[in-house]
């Protein structure tokens, strides 16, 4: 993102504005992590959502970035309450319509970067429809699903990412369905940036946090988060410290490669973990942003009420 330096007011849909470079002279200094930080998490201790967070803030401390360009958005759920402790511009919104309030904002201010945070039953069941079609308009923001493969704020109920056999309080024989899998759920519906990565590896996270911020486009990442309370151990067999693997995507891997990508995400847990995808494509942002510079290059020296007048006479 090269905008995070600039201090030019930006009108909302204003396109011009957001074009207008970076001031690099300026002397403002970035965030720290202490200024960023709110209050004080209420996830129950040990929850990998701390992890995610403490990245985070030191994404926003190494990028330096300011209040007024960061824009923290999330639905329902432990992960979703995210925003309470980030100590800027942000919204805990409703379960599963995070993203539609957050393609809202990163359509009307181009000069600021929309990171979304949630769940895996905010992002699957409810918001399910609405993760499809933001991705595959490809509005440019970064959406990270911290998948505990269970409902964790409403105490242990089966998700869409829950494995077969899992025992909750709305299976208590197992679960029968048959769990979807975010990063084939990501390339198919069109994510132009599609990554994997574990709570419990700290630079692995920063790193995916920090490509995914600098793609054009929607970037989505699923970060492993485990829910202590509900699902504990479900990502022992990802931790190396818990004697299991974390392996990386292979280096030769063709990220611009669909079908490659798709391959990579059905391999048995745990998995790889890495950018599966990536692939530079207009966003919506560009293109609404194109048909309102033709637009008002129509009406150059109208003031705005001709150009109503003119609307409301073309409409007879
Ligand atoms: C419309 C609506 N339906 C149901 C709920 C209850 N509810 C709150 S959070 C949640 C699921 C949270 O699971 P997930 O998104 O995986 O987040 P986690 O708590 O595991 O981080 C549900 C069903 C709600 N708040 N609103
Ligand atoms: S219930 Fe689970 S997901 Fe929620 S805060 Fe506790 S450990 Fe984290
Ligand atoms: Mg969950």
């Amino acid at each position: 993102m090269s905008e995070t330096l600039t201090e030019t007011p930006v009108r909302a849909g204003n396109p011009a504005a957001a074009a207008t470079p970076p001031t690099a002279t300026e002397e403002r200094k970035g965030l720290t992590k202490k200024e960023i930080a709110a209050d004080h998490p209420t996830w129950c201790p040990g929850c990998g959502d701390f992890s995610v967070l403490a990245l985070y803030f030191k994404l926003i401390e190494k990028r330096k970035m300011w209040h007024e360009k960061i824009t923290t958005i999330a639905g329902i759920g432990c992960s979703s309450r995210f925003p309470y402790f980030v100590q800027a511009h942000g919204a805990h919104y409703i379960h599963g319509r995070a993203l539609p309030f957050a393609s809202g904002i990163s359509l009307s201010r181009p000069d600021l970067h929309v990171f979304v945070f949630g769940g895996d039953g905010d992002a699957f069941s409810i918001g399910g429809n609405h993760f499809t079609h933001t991705a595959r308009k490809n509005i440019k923001m970064t959406y990270c699903v911290m998948d505990n493969w269970v409902y964790g704020l409403t105490k242990k109920q089966t998700s869409p990412t829950s494995p077969l056999g899992f025992k909750s309080k709305t299976d208590q024989w197992g679960a029968v369905d048959y769990p979807i899998n975010p990063m084939k759920q990501a390339i198919a519906a069109g994510a132009t940036f599609v990554a994997r990565t574990t709570s419990t590896n700290p630079n692995h996270v920063l790193a995916m946090m920090e490509a995914a911020m600098d793609h054009d486009g929607f970037s989505f990442i699923e970060c492993l988060s485990e829910c202590v309370e509900f699902y504990e151990g479900a990502f022992d067999a990802a931790n190396p410290r818990k004697g299991g693997m974390f392996n990386e995507v292979p280096k030769n891997h063709d990220a611009s490669d669909e079908l490659e990508a798709y391959k990579l995400a059905g391999a048995d847990f745990p998995g790889y973990f890495g950018i599966f995808y990536k692939n530079n494509k207009a966003t919506k942002n560009a293109k609404e942003a194109e048909i309102q510079r033709n637009m008002m290059e129509k009406v150059k020296g109208l003031k705005d009420w001709q150009i109503l007048q003119k609307n409301f006479d073309r409409m007879k």
